[in-house]
C-alpha cells in the first residue's frame, strides 16, 4: 500500500495534509507526508477554556453513561483496527504487527474503562462517633492534558483517555511533534464515538498540534487540573516541576532501562525468543525495551552466542511489509544517539556485535540500523544511561543478590524481570529486597505488559501509574466525607469545646 492511501483510509483529505510549518516525515523511508498547521500558545488557551466548559457539563454525566462514550469509541477502533494499525506504522516505524498490537492495546483498554466506569468505588469509614457515617468518594477532577511520545503514539493515549473520561474529566492531547497524524486519526474516530453517543459536550477531546511551546502553554495553564507525561526524563523533569510549582497533578511515564536475569536454572529456549522480541520489538524503542541482559556465569556461554546468532539472522526492512521483524529508529538523531552509544560502549570496555547502519532498499532516506549486542566488562556510565535504540548490554553475575543489585543500579525503574526455573530466586526477585522497578515479571520479558495492570515506575520513571488496576485514581480528586445523622454534636478526638 502507498503512504497516501493510508492516509485517505485514516480519512485525511489532501488539504489538511499540507500548507502548514510543521513536516511530518515517515521514517520507513524518510520522506515528508504532510505539512501541518500548528497550533498558537493562544490556540491553547482557548482550547483550555473549552476543554473547561466540556468538563463542566461532562461531571454531570453519570458515570455508566461516560462508559458508554468509550464503549462506542472502542467499537469504533475495532472497525478502524487496521486502518490505523498501517498508520501508526507508516508514522513511527513500528512493524505492522506491532501497530496492530498497539490497537489492540487501545481497544482493550476501552473494554477496561467500560467496565470501571460501573465501578468507581468509594470506601465506607468506621466513625468514631455515634451517629456519624464517613465515607470517601472519588470526584471527577477537570481537564486532563495529555503529553505523548512517538513510540506509542496512540495506545498510551488511549490509555489516560479511556480512564479520564469515565472518570468525568475532559481531554486535552498533545502528541509527539513526530507523530501527530496517529493523534488527528484517533481524533477522527473519537467525534465518530461521539456523533452516535449523541449527547456529549462538544470539545472533550482536543488535539493541539505543535512544538515545545504548544506542550508548555498546557503544562502552565493552571486549568490544566491533571498533566499525563509520556517521554523522556528530561522533558518529565520540566513538565513535573511546572506542574507543580502550580500545584497541579502529574502523572509521570519516563524513561526506562529495563533488565533481565537469566539464572542458571532459566528454560533458555524461553529466554531466547523473550530476550529477542523485548530488545529488538519496535526497534528498541519502547520504554520497556530490554536494554540490559545479566546473565549467569554457568550459562553465558550457552546462551550468548545462540542470541548472536538469532540476531544475524533478524529481517530488518520495510516494517509494513510482511515478515519484517526490525524497522527503522524514528529519525537521524536517533541513529545518531545510538552511534554514540556504541562508540561510548567501546571505550568503556565493550565489545560490539552487529549494530551498524542497514540499508534498505528504495528506503535509503531513512534510518535503518541493525540491533547491537554489547558485551561489558561491568556496568558502566553508558548502561546506565537509557539510548532509545536497540542496544543490548550483557553482562555476567555470580550470586542473585549480586544481579539484583545490578539490576537496581540504574536511575530508572520502570520494568524489570528474571527467568528462572528456581522458584526461591523467582519469589526473592519478586520481594521487598527484590527489583525497584514498577513493573517485575518472571519467565516473561519487561515489555508488552497488559492494559490491566498499573503501568509505569519509579525514580527517574517518574513515579506515575497509568492504565489498569487502580491507576484510575489519579484521574479524580478524594473527597472524605463525615456525615453526622445524631441530634448532638459531638467533638472528635474528644475534646470539650461548650458555648
Ligand atoms: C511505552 O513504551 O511507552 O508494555 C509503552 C509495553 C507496552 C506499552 C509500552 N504495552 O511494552
Amino acid at each position: 500500500m502507498i503512504f497516501e492511501e493510508i492516509l485517505t483510509a485514516c480519512g485525511f483529505s489532501k488539504g489538511e495534509l499540507e500548507g502548514g510549518s510543521l513536516h511530518v516525515h515517515t521514517p520507513v523511508d524518510g520522506s515528508r507526508i504532510a505539512s501541518l498547521k500548528t497550533d498558537t500558545t493562544a490556540d491553547v488557551e482557548r482550547a483550555v477554556s473549552a476543554s473547561n466548559e466540556a468538563f463542566r457539563q461532562w461531571r454531570r454525566v453519570p458515570a455508566p453513561r461516560r462508559g458508554e462514550l468509550v464503549r462506542l469509541l472502542g467499537e469504533e477502533l475495532r472497525a478502524e483496527k487496521e486502518n490505523l494499525g498501517r498508520l501508526v506504522t507508516l508514522e513511527c516505524g513500528k512493524i505492522y504487527q506491532e501497530g496492530l498490537g498497539e490497537v489492540q492495546e487501545m481497544i482493550d483498554i476501552c473494554d477496561f474503562a467500560v467496565g470501571l466506569s460501573r465501578q468507581l468505588y468509594g470506601l465506607t469509614i468506621a466513625s468514631e462517633r455515634p451517629g456519624h457515617a464517613m465515607r470517601e468518594t472519588w470526584h471527577p477532577m477537570g481537564v486532563c492534558g495529555v503529553i505523548s511520545a512517538f513510540n506509542f503514539p496512540v495506545a498510551v493515549w488511549s490509555w489516560n483517555t479511556a480512564i479520564a473520561l469515565v472518570c468525568g474529566n475532559s481531554v486535552l492531547w498533545k502528541p509527539s511533534e513526530k507523530s501527530p497524524l496517529t493523534a488527528l486519526a484517533c481524533q477522527k474516530i473519537f467525534e465518530r464515538a461521539v456523533a452516535r453517543f449523541g449527547d456529549a459536550p462538544d470539545n472533550l477531546l482536543q488535539v493541539l498540534v505543535g512544538g515545545r511551546d504548544v506542550g508548555s502553554a498546557m503544562v502552565e495553564s493552571k486549568d490544566v487540573a491533571i498533566v499525563s507525561a509520556t517521554g523522556s526524563t528530561r522533558m518529565g523533569h520540566t513538565v513535573g516541576v511546572k506542574v507543580a510549582e502550580r500545584f497541579g497533578r502529574s502523572i509521570l511515564e519516563l524513561g526506562g532501562n529495563n533488565a533481565m536475569i537469566v539464572s542458571g536454572s532459566a528454560d533458555l529456549e524461553m529466554a531466547l525468543r523473550a530476550i529477542v522480541f523485548s530488545a529488538v520489538g519496535t526497534a528498541g524503542q519502547r520504554c520497556t525495551s530490554l536494554r540490559r541482559l545479566i546473565v549467569h556465569e554457568s550459562i553465558y556461554d550457552a546462551l550468548v552466542p545462540r542470541l548472536k546468532d538469532a540476531y544475524s539472522g533478524l529481517p530488518i526492512g520495510n516494517p509494513l511489509e510482511d515478515g519484517v521483524l526490525v524497522g527503522p529508529l524514528i529519525d537521524a538523531d536517533a541513529k545518531g544517539a545510538m552511534q554514540s552509544a556504541l562508540d561510548r560502549a567501546r571505550a568503556e570496555g565493550g565489545i560490539v556485535h552487529g549494530g551498524e547502519p542497514v540499508q534498505v532498499e528504495s528506503c535509503l532516506g531513512a534510518s535503518y540500523m541493525a540491533p547491537a549486542i554489547v558485551e561489558m566488562p561491568d556496568q558502566s556510565d553508558v548502561v546506565r544511561h537509557e539510548t532509545f535504540a536497540p542496544i543490548l548490554y550483557v553482562m555476567k553475575y555470580t550470586e542473585l543478590d549480586e544481579a539484583i543489585g545490578m539490576q537496581n543500579a540504574v536511575p530508572q525503574g520502570l520494568s524489570s524481570c528474571i527467568f528462572t526455573t528456581d522458584v526461591r530466586e523467582a519469589e526473592e526477585f519478586l520481594s521487598d529486597v527484590g527489583s525497584d522497578c514498577g513493573i517485575a515479571n518472571v519467565n516473561i520479558g519487561p515489555s508488552g505488559a497488559e492494559i490491566g495492570g498499573a503501568f509505569g515506575g519509579e525514580k527517574e520513571t517518574g513515579g506515575g501509574r497509568e492504565s489498569g488496576s487502580d491507576a484510575w485514581k489519579a484521574y479524580m480528586r478524594r473527597q472524605t466525607n463525615t456525615v453526622n445523622y445524631s441530634r448532638e454534636l459531638p467533638l472528635a478526638q474528644g475534646i470539650k469545646f461548650d458555648i
